[in-house]
């Protein structure tokens, strides 16, 4: 295999700002207060940080609405306090990336308030216009039926120069013309360069596929008859000259030996995936693939769907796409079920109810620590933080997706209530409002986040008082935190298996456990990782290329169930698997 570059065996902790830890009493987390908390994340055995927009930004879409890339936002720190977190994460031999977010500015970025200043303005092209359709009534019309990822047209009107822009998402979110070489410069420049200098390792790279845009701009296919606006994700992700900037992209990296991982929505074919992340294309080190953080999603859109609308064949597959990438090819990929866009996994995969979150918890930790791949965790994960409580109101939702959600189904439904608790129970299991509760530390008031006389700027989740807190979870042996720090060193003793080795899917067809088998190329010692994703006793799969006598029981998350049982494997007794359990065997 030779000299592996320093990400692929990395473990990545990613950071949410606002919500991580908050030095300065104010309600909101800030830089401060990640470096307070570096010591921790290296304990986990964790090597890199990757931390959300924290640029300038007014906070639309919580800092994916970047005004200026070389500032910070205020209320999280200086550019200072970002100077001392890059050096303290390297006085610790660990290594931090930024989110990239280039695909569209803030519309009060400067060079959005130049092109939207007049049809002349040098920097007019530097974001996308165009003019109105009219219809056959004389009404003005977006030049096309493209539905922004936050509900509505991705066309906004603008009154000065009476042209539409694009925006992908919010209005206050233009898309940048990557057509434009001076835009394309400038953005490298002031988003990649600035913070390369400083010191920064890489970046996770945001809706990485979508800056070529494809030519003509295209009508989608109608799927919503309910609605002039139409998912447009397949025409608009991977256009013509996407490799053409990765490769761009990637030349400036490669200078600063710094590692790029991007965000990959909308692409089924794997051949499109390989072309970004094999090691001879040269574009990006790996992607964020979606198959599993989609599995249970709806349709046609995200929230028109019912909660745990999937089986767990819909897992297995998508979790065979994403490995199938390492393999016969030079790629990589990437292991992850969180993060700051999706709901708790527990709450959606395992079993939150206070019987059950630990156990399923530990499942589910065991399941993504042990496949190929660079490995991601997002803040809270850790301690196998759950969704909001159900009985909480709609207003303690904040994020612009769910709000716009619910806006629009107001309109839509008015007081049937029927729709609208559709709605609700729909955002009450996947919202991105979930993962964006504050980090739980401890089991006092607010947890710790802030002080406990303060209002955070989101309500801090009660399960903190249940025991789901660092805290707490660093005393019990039987955490789910300490389940991932031990899963974590047997990632590092077993890479050949865990992270650089085959993946293959075994006992394939059975409805309620999920069994795999990672293999070291080097060695061929091989690595089964069962799990039961039932709340009922099932069975160990019977496997005949696999020799049980010879197992050696590596972990497993119940440690409680004396382990001689789970040893002598040729009584019936050591092949039942309790509700949730799960369980890692070495063959050596
Ligand atoms: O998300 C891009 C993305 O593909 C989203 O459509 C995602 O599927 C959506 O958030 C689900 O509701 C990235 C960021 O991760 C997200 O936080 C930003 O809001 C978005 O880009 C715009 O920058």
């Amino acid at each position: 295999i030779g000299r592996q570059p320093w990400w692929k065996e990395a473990t990545i902790y990613q950071i949410y700002p606002a919500s991580f830890n908050d030095s300065n009493n104010d309600g909101v987390g800030d830089i401060p207060g990640i470096t307070q908390k570096l010591d921790y994340i290296q304990s986990l055995g964790v090597d890199v940080i990757w931390v959300c927009p924290m640029y300038a930004s007014p906070q639309v879409d919580m800092g994916y609405d970047i005004s200026d890339y070389e500032a910070v936002y205020p209320p999280y720190g200086t550019l200072e306090d970002m100077n001392t977190l890059i050096r303290e994460v390297h006085v610790r031999g660990m290594k931090i990336i930024l989110d990239l977010v280039i695909n569209h500015t803030s519309d009060q970025h400067k060079w959005f308030q130049e092109s939207r200043s007049s049809k002349t303005n040098p920097k007019r092209d530097w974001y996308i216009w165009r003019p109105a359709k009219y219809d056959s009534n004389g009404t003005r019309q977006p030049p096309n039926n493209w539905r922004s990822n936050f509900g509505g047209s991705v066309w906004q009107w603008d009154g000065l120069t009476e042209e539409y822009y694009l925006h992908l998402f919010c209005p206050e979110q233009p898309d940048i013309n990557f057509e434009c070489d001076a835009a394309r410069q400038a953005v490298y420049q002031s988003a990649m360069i600035s913070w390369l200098e400083r010191g920064v390792d890489g970046f996770r790279i945001d809706t990485v596929n979508m800056y070529s845009k494809p030519p003509g701009l295209p009508d989608a296919p109608v799927k919503d008859v309910t609605t002039p606006w139409q998912d447009a994700g397949l025409v608009y992700c991977n256009g013509p000259r996407m490799d053409e900037y990765l490769g761009e992209m990637n030349a400036i990296l490669s200078r600063y030996d710094a590692m790029s991982v991007g965000e990959c929505p909308n692409t089924p074919d794997p051949a499109r995936v390989i072309g970004y992340v094999s090691a001879k294309a040269a574009k990006l080190n790996m992607v964020f693939q979606f198959d599993s953080v989609d599995v249970g999603i709806g349709k046609i859109s995200r929230y028109a769907t019912a909660p745990f609308n999937y089986t767990l064949g819909d897992i297995k597959s998508a979790i065979c796409r994403t490995q199938s990438l390492i393999g016969e090819t030079d790629a990589w990929t990437t292991s992850f079920i969180e993060n700051h866009d999706q709901a708790r996994s527990i709450s959606r995969f395992g079993d939150d109810s206070p019987r059950w979150r630990t156990r399923s918890g530990k499942m589910l930790a065991m399941l993504f620590a042990s496949l190929s791949g660079t490995l991601f965790i997002y803040q809270g994960q850790e301690i196998g933080m759950i969704n909001m409580p159900v009985d909480w109101p709609i207003e303690e939702y904040k994020d612009v997706d769910s709000m716009n959600c619910y806006a629009e189904a107001l309109q839509k439904h008015g007081q049937d209530l029927t729709a609208l608790a559709h709605t609700r129970a729909a955002l009450q299991h996947l919202s991105r409002d979930h993962a964006r509760t504050p980090m739980q530390w401890t089991s006092r008031v607010n947890a710790d986040f802030t002080g406990e006389d303060v209002t955070p700027w989101m309500r801090v989740n009660t399960s903190a008082q249940d025991g789901i807190n660092v805290s707490d979870e660093l005393d019990d042996e039987s955490s789910v935190l300490n389940l991932w720090r031990g899963m974590l060193e047997l990632r590092q003793k077993f890479s050949g298996e865990l992270i650089h080795g085959t993946f293959e899917m075994v006992d394939q067809s059975n409805p309620d456990v999920l069994s795999f088998v990672k293999t070291s190329r080097e060695t061929g010692s091989k690595i089964l990782v069962v799990c039961n994703f039932s709340d009922s006793d099932s069975r160990l799969p019977l496997l005949k290329s696999l020799n049980m006598s010879q197992a050696e029981l590596l972990c497993d998350n119940i440690p409680e169930v004396d382990t001689p049982r789970k040893e002598a494997r040729n009584d019936s007794e050591a092949s039942l698997l309790q509700p949730w359990e799960s369980r890692a065997y070495l063959f050596c």
